[in-house]
């Protein structure tokens, strides 16, 4: 047979296979059987040396006219088969828009998070600044400028996890407004709060842990005096627990303040007649507080004959605890879910 015509033979015969060929796989094996290295075509091509002058040209042309058909015939049959293998996905695979979606599990805050920035809201609404400062304090800042010398027995009252001698993990928040008030050297007034975590050598129970959180406030300006404290802390507390608390304020000890006081909040339970909430008392305990002890004032650079001020303690976990019906401090570190959720706002 001459070359032409098995050409022509091969294009013919390639044809009609691409025509019949329904799959991807059959029609690649179409390719390279017929247009491939060992294929027919190449080997034609590869025979031209054979031919005469005048053959060469004509017979190149016409394999590589050959080529291009059968190649475009396959390109096209395989657009061909794709959209028929894509319809027939479409036919087959049916989505059932009726099947419930599968929910999307939502974190949310952690109470005691939420309890430390309602708190730390309310008291950016009477002018505090909120700050923060380091957990590993030294001694001095968390201690001796807070009247508390060395060998006093508040210290040991508060066990501490000491690092060195000189440095320690904070027994409260009190050294962050230490800190401020020193750096101001008594050149203007402060107004803070400092929530954050502090730790003691406690063992752990349902009312006591090692790490637990706190909020401090401190008032230093010229006449601040115990009836601001006490209108501060009445509409903190009202805010907080509802118009319809009353508080009270109890004569208390602490080193850093003099006066000292302890505030109550009247027992919602029992609007004062006494239960087991509040231990028949009628009263609830909230926090500690006081006017800033001179000695306090004076070691951070203010002259406590003009000016003075009032300084605030609470546990935002009893705080918790109260509002919430939480009876077990260790639910706030435990991080079981089921407790988690319960005080999720959506
Ligand atoms: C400076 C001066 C005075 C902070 C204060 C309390 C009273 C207090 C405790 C309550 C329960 C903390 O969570 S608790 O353990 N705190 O009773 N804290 S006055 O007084 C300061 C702080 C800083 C410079």
């Amino acid at each position: 047979m001459k070359v032409k015509e098995r050409l022509q033979q091969l294009e013919k015969e390639a044809l009609e296979k691409v025509k019949q060929v329904t799959s991807l796989k059959d029609l690649q094996d179409v390719r390279v059987s017929y247009l491939g290295k060992k294929g027919p075509i190449t080997e034609v091509l590869r025979g031209m040396g054979k031919l005469s002058k005048e053959e060469r040209p004509v017979i190149g042309e016409l394999a590589n006219k050959v080529r291009q058909t059968i190649t475009d015939a396959i390109d096209e049959r395989k657009a061909v088969i794709e959209e028929e293998e894509m319809e027939r996905q479409m036919e087959e695979e049916t989505i059932d828009v009726t099947l419930p979606g599968r929910p999307v599990r939502v974190g949310g805050p952690h109470l005691l998070t939420s309890i430390v920035e309602e708190i730390e809201d309310l008291f950016i609404g009477m002018g505090f600044e909120v700050r923060e400062g380091p957990e590993v304090e030294t001694d001095y800042y968390n201690f001796e400028a807070l009247n508390l010398p060395k060998g006093h027995p508040a210290r040991d009252m508060q066990d501490s996890f000491y690092i060195t001698e000189e440095l320690l993990m904070r027994t409260h928040t009190s050294p962050v407004q230490a800190r401020t008030m020193n750096q101001y050297q008594g050149s203007k007034s402060v107004k803070m709060i400092c929530p954050g975590k502090v730790y003691r050598r406690d063992t752990d129970d349902a009312t006591h842990s090692h790490q637990f959180t706190q909020i401090e406030g401190l008032y230093v300006d010229k006449n601040v005096r115990l009836s601001d404290l006490k209108g501060v802390l009445n509409r903190f507390a009202k805010q907080l627990f509802g118009e319809d608390r009353e508080i009270r304020l109890r004569p208390s000890f602490f080193p850093f303040t003099e006066p000292s006081v302890e505030m109550d909040i009247s027992c919602k339970m029992c609007h004062g007649d006494g239960c087991s909430v509040c231990k028949q008392s009628g009263w609830i305990e909230i926090l500690g507080a006081g006017l800033v002890h001179p000695r306090v004032l004076k070691m951070a650079g203010y002259d406590p004959e003009v000016y003075s001020g009032f300084a605030f303690g609470m546990g935002p976990e009893r705080i918790a605890m109260l509002k919430y019906g939480v009876d077990d401090i260790r639910h706030f570190y435990t991080n079981d879910i089921r407790f988690l959720k319960q005080y999720h706002q959506a």
